[in-house]
């Protein structure tokens, strides 16, 4: 590790309530076989594991006005954004363990009301195959995973955009949206309206995660806070087949250890939700254990050439 961090606490959200398949509701508990808390303190944090928060149960039924779940959906993120508030307010940094990633609201509602409080710049990296940038007429789902950075922004149903007190919670310039590769034509046109910054897999493909980290992180400064929200899907089906909503051609192996790595390096991290891990379609828990060891390298562990100075 070579800069100090900020004590950890982690928050399992047990739900897969905005998802299009069941099982997300284990990925805390996957996380925790994988050894996230114990790898963590070895590089040196202080690591709280707060459990797990509760919530409604899954009732698996049709969306209403485009939306699916939208009561359960509401109370799971109510809950995620009062955990996350409280753990930033003790001058902790919270790791949000999902979860599906409509919880990603919850999270990062959480994330700008506390900016706000101690005048701090907020920037969101969204890592993730997916924009999440559907609204209730544009979805092709109703599933409110795909929806959370619409509702951040403004655009969603009044009970879920309120959450974090203030409407719109962010801005869409705050945003970075790194790996996508899966966009629904009507989500396409909103994303391009709306002017958030997108470095998608072609983007990569052509001028390398080196470029695309240096400009998603270009306009950090030292006020600033630092959220992730890292969706497993983000990372290539080949390495990491445990989610939901698998898509081709994502980063590598070693494109996503520089992700991290560059991200560690800015020393501004302050929050973290590690989203849409799917037990269930799991390889012998691969994907959790590969999400772990990322993890570690989001929080500056060194290659070896580093680590010589
Ligand atoms: N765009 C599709 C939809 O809205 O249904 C798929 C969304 C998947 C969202 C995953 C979590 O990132
Ligand atoms: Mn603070
Ligand atoms: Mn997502
Ligand atoms: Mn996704």
């Amino acid at each position: 590790m070579n800069t100090p961090h900020l004590p950890v606490s982690l928050i399992g959200a047990p739900t897969d309530i905005g998802a299009g398949s069941r099982g997300a509701s284990m990925g805390p508990e996957a996380l925790r076989v994988a050894q996230i808390g114990p790898i963590l303190q070895s590089h040196g944090l202080e690591v709280a594991d707060r459990g797990n928060l509760a919530g409604p149960s899954n009732p698996w039924l049709p969306p209403v006005d485009g939306y699916r779940h939208l009561a359960e959906v509401t109370a799971w993120n109510r809950a995620v954004h009062d955990a996350v508030h409280a753990e930033l307010a003790l001058g902790r940094l919270p790791i949000l363990l999902g979860g599906d990633h409509c919880l990603g609201l919850g999270s990062i509602s959480a994330v700008a009301r506390h900016c706000r409080e101690d005048g701090k710049k907020l920037r969101v990296l969204w890592l993730d195959a997916h924009a999440d940038f559907n609204t209730n007429v544009l979805t092709p789902s109703g599933n409110l995973h795909g929806m959370p950075v619409a509702c951040l922004c403004g655009h969603g149903p009044q009970q879920l955009i309120e959450i974090g007190g203030q409407v719109p919670a962010i801005s869409p310039k705050w945003v970075r949206q790194i790996g996508i590769r899966s966009v629904d034509a009507g989500e396409k046109r909103f994303v391009h309206q709306m002017g958030l910054e997108v470095f998608d897999m072609r983007f990569i493909d052509e001028h390398g995660m080196r470029h695309a980290m240096e400009l998603a992180l270009a306009t950090l400064d030292a006020n600033t806070h630092l959220h992730v929200s890292f969706d497993v899907d983000f990372l290539d089906p080949d390495i990491a087949p445990g989610v939901g909503t698998t898509v081709r051609g994502g980063p590598s192996y070693r494109e996503a250890q520089l992700c991290m790595e560059m991200i560690a390096d800015t020393g501004r991290l302050a929050s973290l939700d590690v989203m849409e891990l799917n037990p269930a379609l799991d390889v012998r828990n691969q994907t959790a254990e590969l999400a772990v060891d990322l993890i570690e390298s989001l929080f500056g562990k060194s290659t070896l050439m580093r680590d010589r100075g």
